[in-house]
């Protein structure tokens, strides 16, 4: 780890440990729908890898830290823009997930590091009237969610994934993880989470994919 890195993980590491020590009182060990202890983790037409594959548009846009920032606003009572260090200063928490991209690959218990989703719907408190969110990126890409499938427990804004900051390929600074959805809906270089009272298609769910992509019910097109 570089000299960079460690004052990175320093910073988070004591917010790391109080909200791992939180989620063991609470006895949280199923993350959303996705039970990892289970013997068959596998969804149907899809194939393990061991190794994290790269999917994009072609572009990976190269973001610092220090130009960097996140819009959470919409509908919502109390709209925010956090640059770097605000993120940061934001609960830190750790989760373990599958990841399942349409394309048939699986990747197990990748370790994510980040700010969850129920944490950013307590600050921005969406209005009674919202009922999506929309992820836009830094590529251009959106992807949409059904303000339910936001509010799972597994769901994050993630900066580090198993114990290292997240490379440029896989969406750094941040990136969205929810993992109980085909792949596509985890937006990499995340700028902005849109709440909105009407639905918006992103990039992909335009392009035939499903508008939801569960992959237990193999919702991939259409
Ligand atoms: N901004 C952005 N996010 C994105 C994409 C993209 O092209 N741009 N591709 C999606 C698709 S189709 C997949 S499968 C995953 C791939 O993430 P990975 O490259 O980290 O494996 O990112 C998703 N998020
Ligand atoms: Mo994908």
């Amino acid at each position: 780890m570089s000299a960079d890195e460690r004052g990175f993980f320093g910073q988070i590491k004591d917010k790391l440990i109080r909200s791992k020590e939180k989620t063991a009182a609470e006895g949280r060990h199923l993350t959303g729908r996705q039970d990892l202890s289970r013997e068959n983790r596998l969804p149907p037409g899809q194939h393990r890898v061991e190794k994290w594959p790269v999917l994009d548009l072609g572009i990976q846009p190269q973001i610092s830290t220090g130009s960097w920032s996140l819009a959470i606003d919409g509908a919502v009572a109390n709209p925010v823009t956090w640059d770097w260090q605000t993120f940061l200063d934001q609960p830190q928490q750790s989760f373990l997930s599958d990841i399942h991209c349409v394309t048939t690959w699986s990747r197990y218990d990748n370790r994510w590091e980040g700010v969850s989703a129920r944490h950013i719907l307590e600050v921005v408190k969406p209005l009674p009237e919202a009922r999506h969110v929309i992820f836009h990126a830094y590529d251009g890409y959106t992807t949409n969610l059904r303000l339910s499938m936001f509010d799972d427990e597994n769901v994050l804004i993630a900066h580090s994934w198993e114990g290292r900051p997240l490379t440029a390929e896989h969406g750094a600074p941040a990136r969205a993880i929810v993992p109980s959805w085909y792949f596509w809906k985890s937006a990499k270089w995340i700028k902005r989470i849109e709440f909105s009272e009407v639905d918006k298609p992103g990039f992909w769910e335009e392009r035939g994919y499903h508008n939801d992509g569960d992959p237990w019910t193999e919702q991939r097109y259409g």
